[in-house]
């Protein structure tokens, strides 16, 4: 019995939870469970004595085993951030990706992927998925589930609308991203990240997005102010973005895979 599956299709023991495979590449091949062993026919015992041997032989059981299948994105960079941020104007703007966008909360329900080409470098995949709330790890909102789309992205972007920010809780609207991105897979945290404001063509005053950037830096991100509606901006990020995909996608090319389990 041969099942086809996806890239980005994780294999794991319904038990445990461990997984067990992992189908990065197009082509892989998995053995779940091994078939069983035909038994030998009273035919096979036939002599010259025995005409009609009342033996055979049992064959063996195949093995049995529980499996989940959970199919999980795979992108290079994925974009986060609070609903109606602009995470889905953002990525119809540098991407192939057409997802709906409209001016409420949780337009989006479902991850989409777009391919991003920037110039010469090797085009890489970005994916929006919903926006998270506080709270969201608790099940508010759409809860936090969908963030499994973006476990296995090579860098994070934050996308936060500088008309919902001031300089006094930009700080606060980070950590409780992070705080839902870390109750979900602590190890989100230490992805390579930007933060990009968005939604600069709403803002008269230039110093209040000067003062956003630079708060933001002090906290340790690089920021970007675009717009995403309007396409301002959008040159550097990209150009940033680009670089860390591209640096993290050869770090992972120099380490050798991690060794995977396999039955026998
Ligand atoms: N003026 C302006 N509006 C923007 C910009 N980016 C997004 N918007 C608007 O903001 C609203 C929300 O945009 P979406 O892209 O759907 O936001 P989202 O983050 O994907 O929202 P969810 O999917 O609900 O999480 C829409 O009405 C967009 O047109 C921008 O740069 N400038
Ligand atoms: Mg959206």
């Amino acid at each position: 019995l041969v099942i086809l599956v996806p890239v980005g299709t994780v294999v794991k023991d319904a038990k445990t939870g461990e997984i067990l495979f992992d189908f990065t590449n197009e082509g892989q091949e998995w053995i779940a469970a091994h078939g069983g062993r035909g038994g030998k026919g009273n035919a096979r015992y036939v002599s010259a004595t025995r005409q009609a041997p009342r033996y055979a032989e049992e064959g063996k059981p195949g093995e049995e085993r529980e499996l989940i299948l959970e199919l999980k994105l795979l992108a290079d960079a994925g974009l986060v951030g609070f609903p109606n941020a602009g995470k889905s104007t953002l990525i119809t703007a540098i991407s192939s990706a057409t997802p709906k966008i409209a001016d409420y909360p949780f337009t989006t329900l479902t991850p989409s992927l777009g391919v991003v080409k920037f110039k010469n470098a090797e085009p890489y995949v970005v994916a929006d998925i919903p926006g998270i709330i506080e709270g969201a790890h608790e099940g508010k909102g759409l809860g936090i589930r969908f963030l499994k789309h973006i476990e296995r992205t090579r860098v994070l972007v934050y996308v936060l609308d500088v008309t919902t920010i001031s300089e006094e809780n930009a700080g606060k609207a980070i950590e409780q991203l992070n705080a839902e991105l870390k109750a979900y897979n602590p190890e989100l945290l230490e992805r390579p990240s930007l933060v990009v404001l968005n939604k600069i063509d709403l803002v008269n005053e230039k110093e209040k997005i000067e003062e956003l950037k630079g708060k933001i830096e002090n906290l340790g991100y690089e920021a970007f102010a675009i717009s995403a509606l309007k396409r301002l901006g959008l040159e550097p990020f990209l150009k940033k973005l680009t670089l860390l995909v591209t640096q993290e996608k050869e770090k992972d090319l120099s380490q050798p895979e991690e060794e995977l389990y396999s039955p026998v």
